[in-house]
């Protein structure tokens, strides 16, 4: 008994060692032979207490480690059955393990009262691992960690360790975001459902879709088939388009939420409407549909605010878009409407806000839409402006906080996916202060940019991912990450315990991850990749 706890306790430290070195060696088997274990002992107690992104809020090493083994059961039971059957999903075909989900188990995953707000506890021990939240939201959130307590990939051995720990965590931000352009480009279902999967792992919980843009329409709407015939058929630079039917759509609403992920739908208007205008020539104020654009300028197009047509459409299309969701939020743009005369755009505005209030939800808007006089109580802004605000915004988004509503922080040059990493890259746009770099994303505070606007008045943060410049799920992801890892991050963990170097080193062994996963990503300076 003494020599298997022995050797337990050093195989706790030994199985994440070997899982480092073996990604250098994808299947190397677990073996380091030569290798002294005491002093792989030392080197690894920091190391495994640091390989989780976004930082935990509270953790601390035990001594020992608990084994998956064949005899490993997970016991789920009622409101955390979900989450027990999505892990043991990954877990199966990732360790060969059977892994029943039983009344009784090694794996233990609890609903109960008495936890973190928003987050999780989580212990390994020798003897096992358990998992508790308030709900199964916060469960799921556990499990995203212990993922990444396991060896990224199998080892080729049954031996999956996770070294003891006492986790206690809970999110800075409830709303943590990341968005997608699916109107510059269109992507298919699959590739959204990959995306939905690479955030959750991230302990982001919303996907803001950008629906409809100058380049095409994505959302089928009834009594509107032109939208998707017409609008939906281009995209940047000629391509066919596409778009979801809403069959299609609810599918992506059930995928996001069996990964607790809201869905935000947002249809850009009274600006950025080229696809509809060339669907219907009636929206238009001339009566004369413009033709399909493929380029990418912006603050061309407006909507007719004066036209009774105009609102026939929009209350369709908002009405049918909150009962596609089950989410709170509707997002309705409203930036760049720079050929929107400003009286127009304040009454479109306000009008707009009243239909969405009509339908139940919350209106977001990006905080362009803090210069309309009237909105409901409660309207979110989404602030894109620069870390340091230029004329205008931070009055703009001040104004939106006066009237009871929250920001959700998005600050182009530290949050825009889509800037470059480098100006020679081929990938990528550069209005936003490009270069964006790791320490960028990384660098900066939510509640100090915009005067005025403290982390009571802050919903959460996104990282928006505009898609002029890509069309493939490769060159998505590779823009994407890592610095998305950095916006969930600044979302998460407390800006006190964040310092980019201890980031930086805690992001390389997440790489593993990334590369297990198959997950694209850039090898930004600045990082000690493996
Ligand atoms: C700005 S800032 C946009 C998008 C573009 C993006 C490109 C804001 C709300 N809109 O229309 O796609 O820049 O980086």
């Amino acid at each position: 008994m003494r020599t298997v706890m022995a050797f337990k306790h050093r195989v706790g430290w030994y199985v994440p060692l070997a899982v480092v070195l073996a990604t250098a060696v994808p299947v190397a088997g677990a073996t380091i032979s030569g290798f002294d274990e005491n002093v792989a002992a030392q080197a690894l107690a920091p190391m495994a207490a640091r390989t989780v992104v976004p930082a935990p809020v509270f953790r601390v090493q035990g001594t020992g480690s608990f084994t998956l083994d064949k005899s490993t059961a997970v016991d789920a039971r009622d409101e955390a059955a979900p989450v027990g059957e999505y892990l043991v999903n990954l877990l199966r075909p990732a360790t060969g393990l059977p892994l029943p989900m039983s009344g009784v188990g090694d794996i233990e995953l609890v609903v109960e009262p008495g936890h973190p707000p928003g987050g999780y506890d989580l212990r390994v021990s020798p003897s096992g691992i358990w998992i508790a939240a308030d709900d199964a939201a916060g469960l799921f959130l556990g499990v995203q960690t212990l993922r990444q307590l396991l060896p990224p990939a199998s080892t080729g051995t049954t031996r999956f360790g996770v070294a003891s720990t006492t986790i206690s965590d809970q999110p800075r931000f409830s709303y943590r975001g990341a968005m997608l352009d699916v109107a510059r480009h269109f992507f298919p279902v699959s590739v959204v459902k990959r995306y939905i999967d690479d955030i959750a792992l991230l302990k982001l919980n919303v996907l803001h879709l950008h629906l409809a843009d100058d380049q095409g329409w994505r959302i089928a709407i009834d009594g509107w088939p032109r939208l998707t015939s017409i609008g939906g058929s281009s995209e940047v630079g000629g391509g066919t388009g596409g778009f979801y039917t809403q069959a299609q759509y609810r599918d992506i609403v059930a995928y996001a939420a069996s990964r607790y992920i809201t869905i935000v739908p947002e249809i850009d208007m009274p600006g950025h409407t080229n696809a509809a205008l060339a669907s219907y020539p009636a929206l238009n104020c001339s009566g004369v549909a413009p033709p399909l654009y493929h380029g990418t300028s912006v603050g061309f197009s407006s909507l007719c605010v004066d036209k009774s047509i105009t609102w026939t459409f929009l209350t369709d299309v908002l009405t049918q878009l909150a009962a596609l969701t089950p989410g709170p939020w509707l997002h309705v743009g409203g930036d760049e409407s720079a050929a929107t005369p400003l009286n127009d755009y304040y009454r479109f505005v306000a009008r707009v806000g009243t239909i969405v209030a009509g339908t139940g939800k919350t209106m977001i808007g990006w905080h362009d839409i803090g210069r309309s006089l009237s909105l409901p109580k409660g309207t979110i802004g989404e602030y894109w402006d620069f870390t340091t605000p230029r004329p205008g915004s931070g009055a703009l988004s001040r104004s939106l906080v006066k009237r009871g509503g929250k920001l959700i922080m998005a600050p182009a040059n530290v949050a825009y996916l889509d800037q470059k990493y480098a100006l020679g890259e081929n990938i990528g746009t550069q209005w936003a202060q490009a270069p964006l770099t790791i320490q960028e994303s990384y660098g900066w505070d939510p509640a100090t940019v915009v005067s005025g606007v403290g982390e009571e008045q802050i919903l959460g943060v996104e990282a928006p991912l505009w898609s002029e410049t890509f069309s493939t799920l490769s060159q998505l992801e590779y823009l994407a990450f890592p610095r998305i890892v950095a916006i969930a991050e600044v979302g998460w963990t407390p800006q006190k315990d964040r310092h980019f170097k201890d980031f930086a080193s805690r992001l390389a062994s997440f790489a593993n991850y990334l590369q297990a996963l198959g997950i694209n990503y850039k090898r930004t300076p600045g990082v000690p990749w493996h």
